[in-house]
């Protein structure tokens, strides 16, 4: 039995003793399903699901047979139990079926009792016999620890009733930045399915890239996908090109996967601004007929489509042909971020602005996007735009997708429009989920899986009436700094979970200790479906107490361990070996003279891995030195980002916490006693950033030699220069390179503040870390 959960093991001895399994069988267990139920109610008894047993669909209904189907499916890849979707038949284990009188009315809802005799699944609608599925699959797999071959799965009897709080219960992801392959978007619509999450908006198209297949106007893909990536300097290569697109019959294919699975495709084609991909395609419907390259600076970009008849025929040519792949409802047209420079310096757009009698330009834009959305309202479609486009008047045929806040949100449906919500940054999946070093690229709002949960999508201003006008949220992918399908997957699980629960289980049912007990259970089907969840929320933390300096000072460090969840068992090694359930489990904080290690891992109550173990380093060493996300920002200044090495790595990159305005970076209370020198690991980046009017902020300092130097200032960034250490030529120096310097003999704690002075025409430099040494 080796492997097995102990439940599991008892089922199993209690079948092999033939006594019928008892109500017992997952008494106190966390039901094994998010997002959680409307209801459940227990019942007596249990039933226990075998090898073979049949999955049966009433004859003739190719939906119920395909929720059956994807049910049979995750059983076996999670739990390695093989079970036989049949057509008709009585006695079967489990049962799906639509019926007109099934106990739940409310639309995606379905009703699921578990009895001593077996599994039965009833809906109203294709969309609730699916998601009763869905769940059933999740029942079958409650066990963390074990995995495949867990053999048959009992379920205590029960009874659920279960329907969602919001109809959009959706996720964003941004193809456009960085391609995403169709088989990813896939293995996404799977994990939405089975969170009965129900909505894909594909961010298709935006500056640097555009990513459908338009027969019309086949300059967009054959140009508009591909761009010729930055470089740090030098010159560059034109025969490497990044980007993408799928074809019509790639979308068409998508789309139908995600209809089986009750997921809509719903598809952004961005208008006016986010654009240059266009532009790059088919000049003539900028505003200047100049044709820029497909963009590589992340951010907002200057070009923007024409208000001409020109523009509109374009635009309507491009919707007739997303219309007839796309069915959803909704069309998204943008709106987001539009700069209107380009219109205000435009004789012909000021002028077809004064005979259309509009005030100023985000009138036009209203006026711009209401067009659209009367075009799409002629076809039977609904137009969304981001919140933006309520700049200039709310078009009448709008709903509106509010980022910036919820102020868009209220304001639109105390209008009397619909309104989905995605606000930045909590909704926003590019923000990093935790402080650790060892996160990926993204934005430096840290939202954490507990902030995701915490989330509630019906804004506290809205009264009952204005609140029907909340379809619901969904959270958003943007892939600027995502590169790979592992990144995106990093940022998207098990934040997922969170999101799914809020958009789908009753408010009152919300419990965050319920939902990370719940929790484990889901990290296992992400292991054995070959999810790469993120393990952030889990994974140990190490921390000096009383600082760095406090442990130099005294020759031994005491290391708290923590988790950010504070969840889990933290179990740990200090021999260097890697730590297992059987390893001491972590009571307190540990008295460690340096050099010393400490290897921890987070483990679930049934013995399951939570966090992959994580390895600290104590020595002095490590204690003398800050990695970039432990520096500090200057005064005045924020780390807005937390960059790759180079904007379009295909693989793990390493990253540079930066703040785009300022190349200038502090390593707080430097402990200076014994200290000679110091080192620092430099980087040189692409500096690909669309600021628009920002540009003016960002500060430039004063170099003295050709390609900039780091400057050491001791005190503070206005305290006297400790080292001055020349930057190598971009031509003659790897993106990374070592600077070190002598520093002025002193003792006590100082703040060092190091300030590149290199051109901010030129790249962007950035720090990896700083350690401070004590070499003769
Ligand atoms: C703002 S949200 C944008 C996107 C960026 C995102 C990065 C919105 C409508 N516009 O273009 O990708 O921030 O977080």
């Amino acid at each position: 039995m080796k492997g097995l959960g102990l439940r599991a093991a008892l089922a199993a001895l209690a079948m092999a003793l033939g006594v019928p399994s008892m109500a017992s069988a997952d008494d106190g267990a966390p039901l094994p399903m998010i997002p959680l139920a409307a209801e459940v109610l227990p019942g007596q008894g249990a039933f226990t699901v075998s090898a073979g047993a049949v999955i049966a669909v009433p004859a003739g209904d190719a939906q119920a047979r395909f929720a059956a189907s994807q049910l049979a499916d995750m059983v076996r890849r999670v739990r390695g139990l093989n079970l036989v979707v049949r057509e008709g038949g009585q006695g079967a284990a489990i049962t799906l079926a639509i019926r007109p009188d099934a106990p739940v009315a409310q639309a995606e809802g379905y009703a699921l009792r578990v009895t001593a005799q077996g599994i039965r699944v009833t809906a109203r609608d294709e969309t609730g016999l699916f998601y009763g599925a869905m769940t059933v699959a999740q029942l079958l797999t409650p066990e963390g620890a074990s995995g495949a071959d867990q053999g048959p799965a009992t379920v205590a009897a029960r009874e659920i009733r279960d329907w969602p709080r919001f109809s959009w219960r959706g996720m964003m992801l941004d193809v456009a930045r960085h391609f995403q392959p169709l088989d990813s978007v896939k293995a996404l619509v799977d994990q939405m399915a089975a969170h009965k999450l129900n909505r894909l908006h594909l961010h298709l198209t935006d500056d640097q890239g555009w990513r459908l297949e338009i027969k019309r106007y086949p300059e967009l893909t054959k140009v508009g996908a591909w761009r010729t990536p930055p470089t740090a300097g030098g010159p560059a290569n034109p025969d490497e090109r990044c980007g993408g697109f799928y074809t019509q019959d790639q979308m068409r294919d998508l789309v139908a996967y995600a209809a089986a699975r009750h997921v809509t495709v719903v598809p952004e084609i961005d208008m006016p601004g986010h654009a240059q991909a266009v532009m790059a395609s088919y000049p003539a419907i900028g505003v200047t007929g100049e044709r820029p390259k497909v963009a590589v600076d992340w951010g907002v970009n200057p070009y923007l489509f024409n208000v001409d008849e020109g523009s509109f025929t374009f635009i309507q040519g491009v919707l007739d042909e997303v219309m007839a792949l796309f069915p959803s409802t909704y069309i998204h047209v943008g709106g987001d971020e539009a700069l209107k420079d380009e219109w205000k310096a435009s004789p012909r757009v000021q002028e077809r602005m004064r005979a259309l009698g509009l005030k100023d330009e985000n009138a036009l834009q209203t006026w711009f996007i209401e067009r659209v959305g009367q075009y799409l309202a002629a076809h039977g479609r609904r137009m969304i735009g981001w919140d933006e486009i309520l700049e200039g008047g709310i078009p009448p045929t709008a709903t509106i997708m509010s980022w910036r806040g919820i102020k868009g949100a209220v304001d639109a449906a105390r209008m009397d429009h619909d309104v989905i919500l995605s606000p930045a940054p909590t909704l926003y999946l590019d923000s990093l989920q935790s402080r650790r070093n060892d996160e990926p690229a993204g934005r430096l709002a840290i939202v954490g899986l507990a902030d995701i949960y915490a989330y509630d999508a019906m804004p506290a201003e809205l009264d009952a009436t204005m609140a029907r006008h909340v379809l619901g949220a969904q959270a958003n992918v943007w892939t600027e700094y995502m590169m790979t399908p592992w990144h995106v997957t990093h940022a998207v699980y098990p934040r997922i979970d969170a999101l799914a629960e809020g958009l789908w289980s009753p408010k009152e049912r919300r419990d965050w200790h319920g939902f990370l007990a719940r929790l484990p259970a889901q990290l296992a089907r992400y292991r054995h479906l070959g999810v790469d969840a993120a393990d952030s929320a889990f994974a140990v933390d190490f921390t000096v107490e009383g600082g760095a300096n406090a442990a130099l000072a005294a020759g031994a460090a005491t290391v708290a361990l923590s988790n950010q969840a504070g969840f889990g068992t933290i179990r740990y090694t200090t021999d260097g070996s890697a730590p297992t359930v059987a390893s001491p489990r972590y009571e307190a904080p540990l008295r460690l003279t340096p050099p010393a290690v400490i290897d921890a891992a987070v483990f679930s109550d049934t013995g399951q891995l939570l966090a992959a173990p994580r390895h600290y380093d104590l020595t002095a060493e490590a204690l003398r030195t800050r990695q970039s996300g432990e520096l500090a920002a200057c005064p005045q200044g924020e780390m807005g980002l937390r960059v790759p090495l180079t904007p379009d790595a295909t693989g793990r990159s390493p990253v540079f916490n930066v703040n785009l305005f300022d190349t200038c970076w502090v390593y707080p209370k430097a402990r200076l006693d014994g200290v000679t020198g110091i080192m620092v690991r430099a980087a040189r980046l692409a500096r690909n950033y669309g600021l628009a009017h920002d540009i003016v902020k960002v500060r430039s300092h004063p170099a003295t030699t050709p390609d900039g130097e780091l400057v050491v200032r001791m005190d503070g960034c206005d305290g006297p220069v400790a080292a001055t250490i020349p930057l190598p030529p971009p031509s003659q120096a790897p993106a990374q390179f070592p600077l070190t310097a002598r520093l002025p003999v002193t003792v006590g704690e100082h703040d060092l503040c190091l300030t590149y002075t290199a051109s901010i025409q030129g790249p962007l430099y950035a720090i990896g870390s700083v350690t401070l040494r004590t070499e003769p």
